[in-house]
């Protein structure tokens, strides 16, 4: 999916054309990346379902999803919305350019959600949150922040990020073994991975603890993505398999060989944030 394949009804967007050619798609709904090209090659990296649904409240199933104020349904209130109500609602863009910052050759932009009537019927609670993507070359960096702007908040997140694979039988995961996790496919039990990297076939969805700074790497036979993450502890990483994608209406048929979720998260601790303070956390995807 890219700028001119976006159906109508996707609403406004924010197009990142970095100097090389590399761009990024961000929706100010969720503010949703539904789109990441790098440079040269010009492939799509994120994987965007051509049957994801847009508009008002809804989410979008594919892309990055913001996850907010919490991840699944562990979080602080357990009647929110499953992954909260940050990617069901519009956005507002704070600014955007090229060739600041910390990488000169990227596109960047932030958008910004704040807490309002609605929010606050879900959730009592004073927020700013911002996310900033930053697409250039070869990556695409996304920083998502909460600033305290009332009481204190505590909150889980995570980003949701669907990575475009060519032949999901084909690809490894690399980098988690060792590291404890949750299956909640395989039973809801606890475990530990081993040495052999991570294969898909029925469902795969694991929460792994506390993987920290570890960089991960998605391997496929004609190509390869690294993934790291800062201030989030947790990895979430999530396949549906044939027959969970079978009972998806916003999946097309044969959907779950072409993605692969490995997403940034904070769960477990849930993030505290004292009045005032604020929490920042980043995704950084570089493709090989
Ligand atoms: O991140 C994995 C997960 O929590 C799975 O349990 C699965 O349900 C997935 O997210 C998708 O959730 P969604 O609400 O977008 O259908």
């Amino acid at each position: 999916m890219s700028d001119d394949t976006l159906p109508d009804d996707a609403g406004p967007c924010v197009l990142l054309r970095a100097p090389d050619g590399a761009a990024a798609t961000v929706l100010l709904h969720g503010a949703h990346v539904v789109s990441w090209r790098t440079a040269g090659d010009g492939l799509e990296r994120l994987y965007t379902s051509p049957k994801a649904r847009y508009g008002d409240g809804q989410a979008i199933r594919g892309g990055v999803p913001v996850c907010f104020p919490q991840f699944g349904d562990r979080g602080p209130d357990t009647a929110l919305a499953f992954h909260g109500f940050a990617r069901r609602r519009a956005w507002q863009l704070v600014d955007q350019g090229v060739g600041e910052g910390p990488d000169a050759n990227q596109a960047w932009a932030r958008l910004r959600l704040s807490d309002d009537e609605a929010t606050r019927a879900l959730w009592p609670h004073a927020f700013q949150l911002e996310l900033e993507a930053r697409v250039g070359g070869d990556r695409l960096d996304i920083e998502l922040s909460v600033r305290a702007t009332g009481g204190p908040l505590a909150f889980t997140a995570a980003l949701h990020t669907y990575l475009a694979v060519a032949d999901l039988p084909a690809v490894r995961l690399e980098g988690l073994d060792g590291s404890r996790y949750f299956d909640k496919a395989g039973g809801g039990v606890e475990a530990t991975q081993g040495t052999a990297p991570i294969a898909f076939g029925p469902e795969t969805d694991r929460i792994y603890w506390g993987v920290g700074e570890r960089v991960l790497r998605l391997v496929e036979p004609t190509r390869g993505l690294t993934l790291a993450q800062e201030g989030f502890g947790d990895t979430v990483v999530w396949n549906p398999g044939a027959q969970r994608a079978a009972q998806l209406a916003d999946l097309a048929a044969g959907g779950e060989a072409r993605f692969v979720c490995v997403e940034a998260a904070a769960i477990q601790p849930p993030v505290t944030l004292a009045p005032g303070q604020r929490w920042q956390a980043r995704q950084r995807l570089k493709a090989s």
